[in-house]
């Protein structure tokens, strides 16, 4: 029997230095409308959906630094979105820099349920790049240096009639993040992404930013038996090109839908969860063919770090 589970990708293009919280947030508000007029009844918002990509740049004073992040969820400039969310009966995933009231700084998403509640925080674990200034490179990759890592896992929530994981960018990169939401029984997981496409350490064909992109994808969400979906904030930032390819890919691990611009943009699936469910059944089902003792067999010799190849 089909479980139906209407999801959109809502992409964004650029967001440059220049652009207002508020401007930004009438972006999502048109994105979220379309994705109402394709039948969403959920959709995925980028990494750092409302603010251009900073870690790009070296700052020093916290406070420049702090004027990206957003001190509580909703804010004033975001409380538009929720509302028109929640006005549709639509839930969502966003992305965006989180500052606790400890003063914490985490690359942070939410998810928001249909009646606009946060029915879960993940904070990013894998951020990648480094923590120094590079003045010789192009630009920087700090998210070590201005974010702290997350303290909270990759988790699953039961909500909007499925179980729901979230992770974010450079995760999608480690197989443990989706692996740890399908032994959690994830059905649906959802991501944004913020990817330059030129590498700053080493001479990278730039076709191999999006072959990698969509090679993850396509593997976690087969091998997991996952809806993925994944939101690109892309096109050039400042002049500072970053890859789209924001997509929708079935537990069947073909790609249901794909962005075919580097600007705003909605894709669309009816997504059927029972589809993953056949997976789970027959494939990938741990109860049947990955006992625990077979599990710990294969995990005791990795999780030693001894090469598996004498
Ligand atoms: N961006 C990139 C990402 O993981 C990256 C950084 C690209 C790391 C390619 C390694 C290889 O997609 C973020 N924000 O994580």
């Amino acid at each position: 029997m089909k479980r139906p589970f209407p999801m959109a990708v809502a992409q964004l293009g650029p967001i440059h230095l220049s652009d207002t919280r508020e401007a930004v947030v009438r972006r999502l508000v048109e994105l979220l409308r379309e994705s109402h007029s394709r039948g969403a009844k959920f959709v995925v918002f980028p990494e750092l959906a409302l603010t251009t990509f900073f870690p790009r740049y070296w700052m020093e004073d916290q406070e420049e630094i702090d004027r990206f992040f957003e001190p509580s969820m909703p804010t004033a400039a975001t409380q538009p979105l929720f509302d028109q969310a929640r006005q549709y009966g639509i839930g969502f995933y966003l992305g965006y820099a989180e500052l606790t009231p400890a003063g914490e700084h985490f690359n942070t998403s939410i998810l928001v349920d249909r009646r606009g509640g946060i029915a879960g925080r993940y904070r990013k674990i894998h951020l990648p790049g480094h923590s120094d200034h590079k003045p010789q490179a192009p630009f920087q990759h700090l998210e070590k240096r201005y974010f702290k890592v997350g303290n909270e896992g990759f988790n699953v929530w039961r909500t909007m009639d499925s179980l729901i994981g979230m992770c974010i960018c450079n995760d999608r990169r480690w197989p443990e993040t989706f692996r740890v939401m399908g032994l959690q029984g994830a059905e649906v997981a959802v991501l944004g992404y913020n990817t330059p496409s030129h590498n700053i350490h080493w001479a990278e064909p730039p076709h191999l930013r999006m072959f990698h992109h969509l090679l993850l994808l396509q593997a976690h969400a087969h091998q997991n038996a996952l809806w993925l979906g994944a939101a690109a904030k892309c096109g050039a930032e400042d002049g500072f090109h970053m890859i789209g390819g924001s997509a929708i890919v079935s537990p069947t691990g073909e790609i249901a839908a794909q962005a075919c611009t580097e600007d705003d943009e909605v894709i669309f699936v009816n997504c059927d969860l029972a589809l993953g469910d056949t997976f789970r059944q027959h494939v990938f089902n741990f109860a049947m063919h990955r006992r625990p003792e077979h599990y710990r067999l294969i995990v005791d010799r990795v999780g030693a770090g001894e090469p598996l190849t004498k």
